[in-house]
């Protein structure tokens, strides 16, 4: 299943739609009946779920938008779209059961195939389809993560370079940067209009922070106001799961499953801050970040639209969660695959969200 994870996906959009499918049934293959049909946590799907909503997404988009069909199944749409059906209560109703949601995802995909037989592909809804199923499969892992269903998870994301910690910091020049995507490839209604934006001096640490340092925080710093937010106190009150690290981490394993609060309170502890967005997408581009892609990072930006940013093709996408309290991500983790995450590329969480993939890459006003 790790090579899965990030194997390159052939250029054609429905050899690459046909690729991750398998990619997605590698990714499940381990799971009983019984593991792929409970909900692990009310903060995550049943992954049957997952499995049945990926069948109506496709249906949606490609047999039904682009194909000018009727839903196969329009009884189901409800209970598979993600705001009428939301997490907490998946595990309380009637989901189809394993065999009738992979019949399910057979029988779109007959569907899709002759969609494209008679009209072609529509590259931009074939490309959204593909990586909506990637972004669920990365959900998937982390609900399998939670509920210790794939110990082939828990090497993930392995180890950087020991003799770094994730605080040495590079020296970046201000100026104007330019943010989002460029015109002629795939990207999401939130990442344009790609537009210009001044950006001062700044420094940004080389790679994610390690276990070590986290570790460090934990024994020293986690119980001390001076370094948490308000919000952040009053979430490290409640939070249910223990303070730190896992324990069978390596000191030199990039740190992974802190919440936006805990990295907050980490980098004022080092008398450093979070990067924003644009300062992260401008390293990246400048192509000096090591280790990019092991854990979503996040940053000090709450996520909004762009200057002048039109929903496409749908609100629900992103235009839902902007100004509501949401952080940005930027990266990529181990279980996201690269044609999903790219430099321009926006996820989002919760400030409290421990169970994603993500780590943080500090930051600081230039000295
Ligand atoms: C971009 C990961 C925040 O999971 O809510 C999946 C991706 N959108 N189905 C999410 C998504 C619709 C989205 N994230
Ligand atoms: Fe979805």
């Amino acid at each position: 299943p790790v090579a899965a994870l990030h194997a390159p996906l052939p250029a054609d959009p429905h050899d690459a739609l046909v690729a991750v499918r398998r990619r997605t049934r590698a990714l499940v293959a381990g799971l009983t009946v019984e593991q792929l049909e409970r909900q692990v946590s009310p903060l995550m799907s049943p992954l049957v779920w997952d499995l049945a909503h990926i069948a109506a997404y496709e249906d949606l988009w490609l047999v039904h938008r682009h194909g000018q069909r009727p839903l196969l199944h329009p009884e189901l749409a409800a209970v598979y779209d993600a705001f009428e059906t939301p997490r907490t209560v998946r595990g309380d109703i009637e989901l189809l059961d394993v065999a009738a949601a992979w019949e399910y995802l057979a029988e779109v995909r007959s569907r899709v195939e002759q969609v494209v037989a008679e009209r072609g592909v529509d590259p931009e809804l074939h490309e959204m389809v593909l990586q909506h199923e990637m972004q669920h499969t990365e959900t998937m892992l982390q609900a399998m993560r939670l509920g210790a269903l794939a110990p082939w998870l828990d090497a993930l994301p392995g180890d950087g370079d020991a003799s770094a910690t994730g605080v040495e910091l590079l020296d970046l020049p201000g100026g104007s940067g330019l943010l989002g995507a460029p015109a002629g490839v795939f990207s999401y209604d939130n990442e344009r209009p790609r537009h210009e934006r001044a950006l001062a001096a700044f420094r940004i640490a080389r790679r994610p922070l390690t276990v070590a340092l986290w570790r460090s925080f934990a024994a020293e710093a986690d119980g001390d106001r001076r370094w948490w937010s308000d919000e952040g106190w009053a979430w490290r009150a409640r939070r249910d799961g223990p303070a730190g690290p896992p324990p069978d981490a390596r000191d030199a394993d990039v740190a992974c499953h802190l919440s936006w609060f805990e990295a907050q309170a980490l980098a004022a502890w080092q008398g450093l801050r979070l990067p924003s967005e644009h300062e992260w997408e401008h390293a990246a581009a400048s192509g000096v970040l090591d280790d990019v892609g092991r854990v979503w990072e996040w940053t000090a930006t709450t996520f909004a639209g762009y200057p002048g940013f039109e929903a496409h093709p749908y609100r629900e996408y992103s235009e839902v969660f902007f100004d509501r309290g949401y952080r940005v991500l930027r990266g990529g983790s181990f279980a996201a695959h690269p044609r999903v995450a790219t430099t321009t590329f926006r996820n989002w969480d919760l400030p409290e969200r421990q169970q994603i993939f993500a780590g943080v890459r500090l930051a600081g006003d230039a000295a």
